[in-house]
Formats: C-alpha cells, sequence, structure tokens
C-alpha cells in the first residue's frame, strides 16, 4: 500500500492514524502543499489528499479509505460492533469531516500565514535542506493560492472558524460527558475522526504530527488559545493510548 498524503494535515492524519492502528506497514509519499496537485490529479482525477493506492487502485476521501481498510483488515476494529453504535460513530466521523475540519483548518491557516516562513517551513519538515530553503522562497508565490483554497478570505471568515473550532471543541466535550470515549467503552473510529481532526489545536510529540519548529507568535496565540480546553487535554490522551507509531515496511 502507498500513502499519497501532505504532512500534518489533520483529513491525511485520519489515514495515517487508521494504517498504524492497524499494523499495516506501507509506503508513504509525502508532498509539499501546491507541488502535490498534478501528481495527485493523475491518480484520481481530484487534487484532494490523502490518497491510498491499493492493489493498484487509488482511493480517495479519508472516510473511504478508512472504510475499505477496516472491510479488509477487521481486526483492531475501529467500527463498534453494535449497528446502531457504529452508526453513531459514523455520524460523529461525517461532521469532524464535514463541519470541523475545514473551519479547523481555515482558523489556523489563517494564524499561521501570518507568521512569514512558518507555513513553508513546518509543511517542508523532513525534505533535504535546499528542498526546504527552495520551497520558503517560492512560498510567497503560492500563498494567495493556499489562501483561497481553503477560505481564507478575511476577518469574517476567521472570526467564523474560530467559533466553529471552539464548537468542535465543546461538541466533544458535551458528548463525552465525563467519559473516556465518544461511543460506548472502546476507541472508535469517532474518537479516532475527532482527535486527528482537531490534532491542531493540541501541541502533540508523535513524530507525524509534532510541530517540531521554534514557535513564533502567531503558533504561539494559536495553541495558547485552545490549551485551557478540556478537549485538548482528551486529544492528547487519545494520542498517547491509542496512536501508535509508523510500521516500517
Ligand atoms: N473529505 C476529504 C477532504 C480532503 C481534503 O480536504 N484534503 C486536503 C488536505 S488539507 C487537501 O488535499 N487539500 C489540497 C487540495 O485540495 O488540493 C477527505 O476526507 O479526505
Amino acid at each position: 500500500m502507498q500513502l499519497h498524503q501532505l504532512p500534518f494535515s489533520h483529513y491525511n492524519e485520519k489515514v495515517r492514524w487508521t494504517l498504524d492502528y492497524k499494523q499495516l506497514p506501507h509506503e508513504r509519499v509525502t508532498y509539499l502543499p501546491g507541488l502535490h496537485m498534478r501528481p495527485i490529479r493523475r491518480l484520481t482525477g481530484s487534487t484532494q489528499t490523502p490518497v491510498l493506492v491499493i492493489d493498484g487502485e487509488a482511493l480517495r476521501g479519508s472516510a473511504t479509505i478508512i472504510d475499505t481498510l477496516e472491510r479488509r483488515h477487521p481486526s483492531p476494529a475501529l467500527y463498534p460492533e453494535d449497528p446502531d453504535a457504529r452508526a453513531q460513530a459514523l455520524a460523529i466521523q461525517r461532521r469532524f469531516d464535514d463541519e470541523f475540519a475545514p473551519a479547523i483548518r481555515l482558523a489556523l491557516f489563517a494564524e499561521i500565514l501570518e507568521d512569514g516562513a512558518y507555513f513553508p517551513d513546518l509543511f517542508s519538515l523532513g525534505k533535504p535542506w535546499l528542498v526546504r530553503a527552495l520551497y520558503r522562497l517560492v512560498f510567497p508565490l503560492g500563498a494567495p493560492t493556499v489562501r483561497k483554497v481553503n477560505g481564507v478570505t478575511g476577518p469574517a471568515a476567521t472570526v467564523e472558524a474560530l467559533a466553529t473550532t471552539q464548537a468542535a471543541l465543546d461538541f466533544v466535550d458535551a458528548l463525552r460527558g465525563g467519559r473516556t470515549y465518544l461511543v460506548g467503552e472502546a476507541f472508535s473510529i469517532a474518537d479516532l475522526a475527532a482527535a486527528a481532526i482537531l490534532m491542531p489545536t493540541a501541541d502533540l510529540r508523535h513524530p507525524d504530527v509534532h510541530r517540531d519548529l521554534p514557535k513564533g507568535e502567531a503558533i504561539r496565540a494559536w495553541e495558547q488559545r485552545w490549551a485551557a480546553h478540556p478537549t485538548v487535554r482528551w486529544v492528547e490522551l487519545m494520542y498517547e493510548r491509542h496512536r501508535p507509531l509508523r510500521q516500517r515496511r
């Protein structure tokens, strides 16, 4: 299996997490945002990531990919066995994918795109220094497209996205009502989807999402904005308990 991905991206993180949770060895092809468009379009006809190539077929859409992995590799299960609980867990995933994820991304990007080189430095982590230097140099040319594609259109959009991010954190807190998991007594796709999509609000150490860079004003303000929310602690807990490291081939 080959995962074509953008680093950090919370939709991509859902699939990385699923592959690692199920201990499925896979290859990762990691693109710089912008440079992903042509090769990804060649695979699926769309520029969206994640894409999982499995037996020569390119699948897109994190929920579709996870569904395929769950059918092919049912253990350990991410879907609850009980049909009602399963429907509830999948509905939670859908809400995070469709409603919360785009807003969280917009809110984060609006803040970090103000911080000169933070965005290109973050998304090129792990690449050779020359690639990082060149990406940093050319990134200002691509920044307007990043803003446009992600709905970063101005203060009104940012304020709304911040309110939706807050709503996502509150939603998890209310749904848990002090329990550990969102559906039933065990970790499921609902927890994975919520924690992965909310991952940008937390300062995590897992190598797939660790923002291993000196912090500028913008990212510090972003992290401080959410740090006291109980759901951020819950995201950390889900990562500590249920987010294994990657299986190498
Ligand atoms: N509903 C899709 C959303 C995927 C999505 O928005 N992917 C973003 C990752 S941040 C992306 O690849 N954006 C770049 C692009 O669309 O060209 C999923 O669940 O996979």
